[in-house]
Order: structure tokens, then C-alpha cells, then sequence
């Protein structure tokens, strides 16, 4: 079971069954990697908590935040995993190069989700100053890293509860004793 600390949300735990099976890629971006390296540790701690393996976590780097939805793609198709967690950190300049990164990876991310039908998590700060990023990340109060985590994990639990629930009623009705 995976402690979940998703703010604003009511249930307080993930029931996971059978968590060996389980595999999960991380793509980190390595831009601000001050940031995004608390973020993929905690997010790594988190799915090590809810049981999940070593051995099933894929953890790759890309430059930065631009490569996240590619590099979640090539985890995809080489890894064949439940679920990706992207995460970078993009903190507003002077130019508006912030606006067009996020928009990017934003949309890119939830095309990967609804193309693959699995989570594609977006654990990607954006912040106006560094000092908010780390306010995010320092593990005292929150770590969007480890968001990232329990929200692929809730996906993941909530795809098998449907999977399971579809399979007992769709078809012939299972013999009931009267
Ligand atoms: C170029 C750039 C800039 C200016 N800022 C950030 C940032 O704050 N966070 C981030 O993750 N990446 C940044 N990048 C790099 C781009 O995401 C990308 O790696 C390059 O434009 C190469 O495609």
C-alpha cells in the first residue's frame, strides 16, 4: 500500500496488488537538474515505498524539459512500461521561452496519455524563481517528485480495478447458487 500525500485529495492510501509486476519509467530533465534531481529521488523513494522493484524502474535523462514527452516515448516503446513520470523544471527568464516550453511539453504529455491509454504523469515545475522551485522540492513540505510517483501509481491501481471489474460482467454471468 503507498502512502499518498497528493494534496486536496480524500483518500489517504493506494491499494496496489502484486507491485512486482509493476514497471515504471522516469525521464528526468537534466536542466535545473538542482531541482529535477531532488524530484527524481523522491519520486524513486516513493515507488520503492509502494514496493515496486528496482529492477522495474527506468530511470533515463534528457537535456531539458523540451525532451520529456520524446524521451517518455522512446521509454514506451523499449521498456514497455505501466506508467512514465516526467519531470523537469522550467523557471521563467526575461523572455516568454517558459510560455512556449510549457505549452509544448503540456499538451505533448496528455497526447502521449490518451494515444498509449496509460499514465504519462506531468511532474514538471513551473515556477517564476528557483527559490519557489525548491520550496517544491526540498521534501520538508511537499516534493512534486513524489506526486509525480503516487499519482502514476493511482492511475495504474485504478486501470486494474476497471480491468478486473469489466472482465467479471462483460460476457456470460458467472454460475451463482441459489
Ligand atoms: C533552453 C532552456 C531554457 C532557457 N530554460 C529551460 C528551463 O528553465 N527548464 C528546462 O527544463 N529546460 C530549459 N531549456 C532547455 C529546453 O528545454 C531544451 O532542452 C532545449 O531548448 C533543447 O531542445
Amino acid at each position: 500500500m503507498a502512502k499518498n500525500t497528493l494534496k486536496g485529495k480524500a483518500h489517504t492510501s493506494i491499494e496496489l496488488e502484486k507491485p512486482e509486476e509493476i514497471k515504471i519509467g522516469i525521464v528526468q530533465a537534466q536542466w535545473n537538474h538542482q531541482i529535477t534531481d531532488h524530484m527524481a529521488g523522491e519520486c524513486k523513494k516513493a515507488l520503492l515505498e509502494a514496493s515496486i522493484l528496482e529492477e522495474n524502474i527506468f530511470h533515463e535523462l534528457v537535456p531539458g524539459s523540451f525532451e520529456l514527452p520524446l524521451g517518455a516515448q522512446y521509454i514506451e516503446n523499449y521498456r514497455e512500461p505501466d506508467a512514465v513520470i516526467c519531470l523537469g523544471c522550467v523557471i521563467k527568464g526575461e523572455t516568454d521561452h517558459d510560455v512556449f516550453i510549457n505549452q509544448g511539453i503540456t499538451s505533448a504529455i496528455m497526447g502521449l496519455n490518451l494515444r498509449y491509454g496509460k499514465p504519462f504523469v506531468f511532474g514538471v515545475l513551473t515556477v517564476n524563481t528557483e527559490a519557489q522551485a525548491l520550496a517544491r522540492t526540498d521534501g520538508t513540505k511537499e516534493n512534486k517528485g513524489r506526486e509525480a510517483a503516487e499519482a502514476a501509481l493511482e492511475m495504474i491501481a485504478l486501470d486494474r480495478k476497471l480491468k478486473s471489474q469489466t472482465k467479471s460482467t462483460i460476457g456470460f454471468k458467472p454460475y451463482q447458487k441459489l
